[in-house]
């Protein structure tokens, strides 16, 4: 109900009178009244004059259903939002609902995360109302083996999602959105299979948009910025959100009707912050020297290594060598 109430007076430059609502909906005008209070508690800035009703006049940057569906230009993803305020991690609480039915193309989103996760247990900070945390179930029928395509699919449709707000990104293979050689953005895929069958793919993207310096913890302020930080000025975070639902729908059904991720692998090379670089290929303490040579036709990066061996690498940890290095 409140969601309607909002959609009328987001439809309608004028005031809309408490009666008109009441009528339209069936309740009272003090039922209308309670959602327009909580409509006001959320942030939206509603004038109310008496005889005349109520006028939309600012509505604040969330990233709710309510925000996102008008932006929306897809069939299938983001057509089932789930928004918190606050959540542990979306990709943990996009699980949970899988495990209860959740459709291919719902969308979970947080205002902020509490224990947001990177890979391999890593942390991952999302301050509120600043950043964007976003998981998006997939339940593609592949072999599971394709899974970390749809990681590049995802890293292609972020940086033309970045395109359109005029944002110059680089991708560092295999997972990180990076502006000015530091991290903007982080993916991680996760899935739930069998040997050959996906029950589910959970995607999980973390962005940050409007994060101001301080608000980083001080051990990633080395490494990590946000697109205000580098830009110098607010974001939107729905846009970013419909803008990459977009470009990411449109790669992602590619991939599945043509068995091919050719395009989105295309964009990856060629805003790849690492082809033709030196590099150390990271397992557990180990680093060893190698140079990026390509990406190829499986979305694999190709490393040779300083004996001429070339190894591809599915997933997995690289960083670029200072030239000292
Ligand atoms: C990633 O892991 O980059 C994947 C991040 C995925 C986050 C999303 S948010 C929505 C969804 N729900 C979740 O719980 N997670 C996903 P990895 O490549 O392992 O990088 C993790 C490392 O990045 C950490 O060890 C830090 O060094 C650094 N880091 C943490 N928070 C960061 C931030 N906000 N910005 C930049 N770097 C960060």
């Amino acid at each position: 109900m409140k969601k309607e109430i909002l959609n009328i007076l987001k439809s309608n430059d004028d005031f809309i009178s408490g009666q008109m609502l009441s009528d339209r909906f069936g309740i009272t005008r003090a039922a209308i009244w309670k959602y327009i209070t909580q409509l006001k508690k959320e942030g939206y800035e509603i004038e109310s004059i008496s005889r005349k009703g109520y006028r939309l006049i600012s509505s604040p940057d969330l990233i709710t259903s309510e925000e996102i569906t008008p932006l929306l230009e897809t069939q299938v993803f983001g057509k089932n939002i789930v928004h918190y305020d606050s959540i542990h991690s979306t990709n943990s609480q996009a699980k949970l609902l899988c495990d209860q039915g959740l459709v291919e193309g719902s969308v979970i989103l947080s205002e902020e995360q509490t224990s947001g996760r990177g890979r391999l247990g890593r942390n991952w900070s999302s301050p509120k109302g600043s950043s964007i945390s976003m998981s998006v179930v997939l339940k593609p029928d592949i072999n599971p083996i394709h899974v970390a395509k749809v990681t590049q699919i995802s890293a292609a449709a972020l940086s033309l999602a970045f395109e359109e707000i005029d944002v110059e990104c680089n991708i560092k293979w295999p997972n990180d959105i990076i502006v000015n050689n530091k991290k903007v953005c982080g993916i991680l895929t996760e899935m739930s299979s069998e040997l050959n069958k996906i029950n589910y793919v959970v995607m999980g993207i973390g962005i940050n948009v409007n994060i101001n310096q301080t608000e980083f913890p001080d051990e990633l302020k080395p490494i990590a910025t946000s697109l205000k930080i580098e830009y110098n000025k607010q974001f939107s975070r729905k846009q970013i959100i419909a803008s990459f639902l977009k470009h990411f729908e449109k790669l992602y059904f590619e991939f599945i009707n043509t068995g091919s991720a050719e395009s989105s692998f295309e964009i990856c090379r060629k805003r790849s912050l690492l082809l033709g670089k030196k590099i150390f290929v990271i397992k557990g303490s180990e680093k060893t020297p190698a140079i990026a040579e390509s990406i190829d036709a499986n979305g694999e990066l190709i490393v040779k290594y300083e004996d001429g061996t070339l190894s591809n690498l599915i997933s997995g940890e690289v960083s670029v060598r200072k030239s000292m290095e």
